[in-house]
């Protein structure tokens, strides 16, 4: 798959924002300043598409991009320690709605850090994902922090430790590179299976019904 020209949609800040497309939805979720905006940049090929942080936490928001094929969505990042509590009741309540939205995503990338072992919030986003029945593929950033013979055992460890197995979890780099064809072989066939029609929306169902 080709990216060119994604393009920022939206930031949506609470449930009425939500986005339902004909296109499928594949929203990208970790703890702040794990890489989330540097890997849309990535897939982009674009450096300033998604702002990329060093204070880190400071977006409560969904930020919707389109990417031509799919939309991407990329979620507010969770863990981060200077939050207070109302922030982090705003966040949950946000993930909430969105997650239990109908059509408002068709896949996960949820990243970690392959340099340290998945979080307390890691795990409790991959009980929700389960919960909600959500397909998902988990990347492992920054893999250019750690030495290219020590990728594979990172990967096997982190899939190991979040009970997926190391054949799910994808090793990038959002400085090389590393990674990235096989992420945008992934979401090519979240596509695919998206446009063979069976799990695509009708129409009907993407008109937002009102209470
Ligand atoms: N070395 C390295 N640094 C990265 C990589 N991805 C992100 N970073 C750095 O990590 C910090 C947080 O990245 P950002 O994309 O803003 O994370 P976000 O909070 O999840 O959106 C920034 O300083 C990035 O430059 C990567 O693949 N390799
Ligand atoms: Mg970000």
């Amino acid at each position: 798959m080709i990216i060119k020209d994604a393009k920022f949609i939206t930031s949506v800040a609470d449930r009425k924002g939500i986005l339902l497309s004909n296109k499928p939805i594949i929203a990208i979720c970790g703890k702040s300043n794990v890489g989330k905006s540097s890997i849309i940049n990535m897939l982009a090929n674009k450096k300033g598409l998604a702002r990329t942080s060093v204070t880190p936490g400071r977006t409560r928001l969904i930020n919707y991009f389109d990417f031509g094929e799919f939309i991407l969505a990329d979620l507010p990042g969770y863990g981060f320690a200077k939050v207070s509590d109302s922030e982090k009741k705003k966040w949950a309540k946000l993930m909430e709605e969105f997650f239990a939205t109908e059509n408002a995503l068709n896949h996960v990338i949820m990243l970690v850090d392959i340099r340290h072992e998945p979080t307390r919030d890691d795990l409790s986003m991959i009980n929700y994902l389960h919960s909600y029945a959500l397909p998902f593929t988990v990347v492992a950033t920054k893999a250019d922090k750690i030495g290219k013979t020590r990728i594979y055992g990172r990967v096997q460890e982190i899939g190991n430790y979040l009970a997926i197995g190391g054949q799910s979890v994808i090793a990038t780099s959002s400085e090389t590179g590393y990674g990235k064809d096989k992420l945008l072989q992934k979401l090519q066939s979240v596509i695919e299976v998206f446009n063979s029609d069976f799990f695509a929306p009708d129409e009907e169902d993407l008109v937002e019904e009102t209470e």
